[in-house]
């Protein structure tokens, strides 16, 4: 595991709220539960923390942690298809580890935003 420091937050990428869900673990179908999440952008990390505090708190002090985060390195982003979820604006995030996750906007422009940022991440680090 990590150790980050102050400094971490002013590295994040993208940050902002998204609703989420894990669809599938270690390659394993699993139930769909939609929350909302603020989400962290930073590096090859994409962290999920409940609310802008926790993500706050968790790069300022080293104590909390995010409550679920996926590597990028090796992962592919993608729209979603329709058979993937009746929700508009979502994004299917796979990694390497077979783990896919959707993530949800009401905001096209948001979405839009948060796709161009995952696809730029991933590109960076792919070869890590
Ligand atoms: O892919 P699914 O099974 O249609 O996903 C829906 C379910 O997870 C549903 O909850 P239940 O497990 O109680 O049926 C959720 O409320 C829906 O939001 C899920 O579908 P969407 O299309 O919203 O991703």
């Amino acid at each position: 595991t990590h150790s980050y420091t102050d400094s971490d937050r002013h590295q994040a990428e993208k940050c902002g709220p998204l609703n989420v869900t894990k669809i599938t673990e270690h390659g394993k179908k699993v139930r769909k539960n939609w929350t909302t999440s603020w989400t962290v952008l930073q590096g090859s990390s994409l962290l999920f923390a409940k609310n802008q505090g926790t993500a706050t708190s968790w790069f300022g002090s080293h104590q909390s942690k995010p409550e679920f985060s996926v590597d990028l390195k090796g992962a592919t982003v993608e729209r979603a298809s329709k058979d993937k979820s009746s929700k508009k604006h979502v994004l299917e995030v796979k990694t390497r580890r077979g783990t896919e996750i959707l993530i949800q906007s009401d905001s096209e422009t948001v979405i839009n935003e948060w796709l161009k940022a995952l696809a730029e991440a991933i590109n960076t680090h792919a070869w890590e």
